[in-house]
């Protein structure tokens, strides 16, 4: 078993260069690629970072510029490129804590066919600089998908996971937006994909903005009653 370790990257320095060394102390044996995702919108500081990452770790550094937009169209196009056996879907800004890399990874080697992904909500998990208005709406939120997708997990959104890269590739994607780090779980589930689910804390970043805003949560509400009925068929390339 090796792994891809997808990284979108729009305007993240210093977070990235940790996440890589991070997960290079850690987790070294295991890592066949750091795929990092570019886009038009990517800046000339952290361009200049992963320029340096490449000198740094030969051979391990993989640079693909999006086609399609979003980070949705980031992530599907890495799926479509990665060479490991599994991939792990996270992201370079250190809301994903890069310490947790080596447990999703040992842990999914002793069920190598399903998912190990990560939730701020059961015991040991936590969110640090959250207002409490969104967790209220996030608790609210999962709660509702839970029950709608009969399944035990307690974060479905928090895009923090290791997943089999001939999974991945097999699914047909929709989403090109923030939604789409839902649909990565919610169709597995429905492909009676076995799931696990290990403690995160989850911290706001120190650099940069994120691109999701606030107001377009609800959509994420849209794929996840579309999927639901959806038949598992139509799921599948
Ligand atoms: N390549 C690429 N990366 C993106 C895009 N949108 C977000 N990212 C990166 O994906 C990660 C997660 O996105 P972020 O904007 O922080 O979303 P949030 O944490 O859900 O609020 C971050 O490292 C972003 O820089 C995109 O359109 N293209
Ligand atoms: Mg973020």
């Amino acid at each position: 078993m090796d792994v891809s370790v997808i990284l979108p990257v729009v305007n993240e320095t210093y977070s990235l260069r940790e996440t890589v060394e991070t997960i290079d102390r850690t987790s070294k044996k295991y890592i066949k690629e750091y795929l990092i995702v570019i886009c038009k919108f990517t800046t000339k500081e952290s361009l200049e970072v992963i320029a340096k990452l490449e000198i740094d770790f030969p051979g391990l550094i993989t640079i693909h510029k999006q086609v399609k937009p979003y980070l949705g169209g980031a992530l599907r196009e890495a799926f479509d490129l990665a060479k490991a056996s599994h991939i792990i879907l996270m992201a370079s800004d250190l809301e994903t804590d890069p310490n947790l890399v080596e447990q999703l990874i040992v842990e999914e080697i002793q069920c190598p066919t399903g998912i190990i992904t990560t939730s701020r909500w059961i015991q040991g998990g936590s969110f640090k600089g959250y207002s409490k208005l969104k967790l209220i709406f996030n608790w609210i939120f999962q709660k509702s998908i839970s029950i709608l997708y009969s399944s035990k997990l307690t974060d479905m959104t928090y895009a923090f996971r290791i997943m089999p890269t001939d999974l991945v590739q097999k699914i047909r994607w929709e989403e090109l937006r923030h939604p789409f780090l839902l649909e990565t779980l919610i169709k597995p589930i429905r492909l009676n994909i076995s799931t696990k689910e290990i403690p995160a804390n989850w911290q706001a970043r120190s650099e940069g903005e994120s691109q999701n805003t606030f107001i377009r949560t609800f959509a994420y509400l849209k794929i996840a009653i579309k999927v639901r009925f959806q038949s598992t068929r139509s799921m599948l390339k």
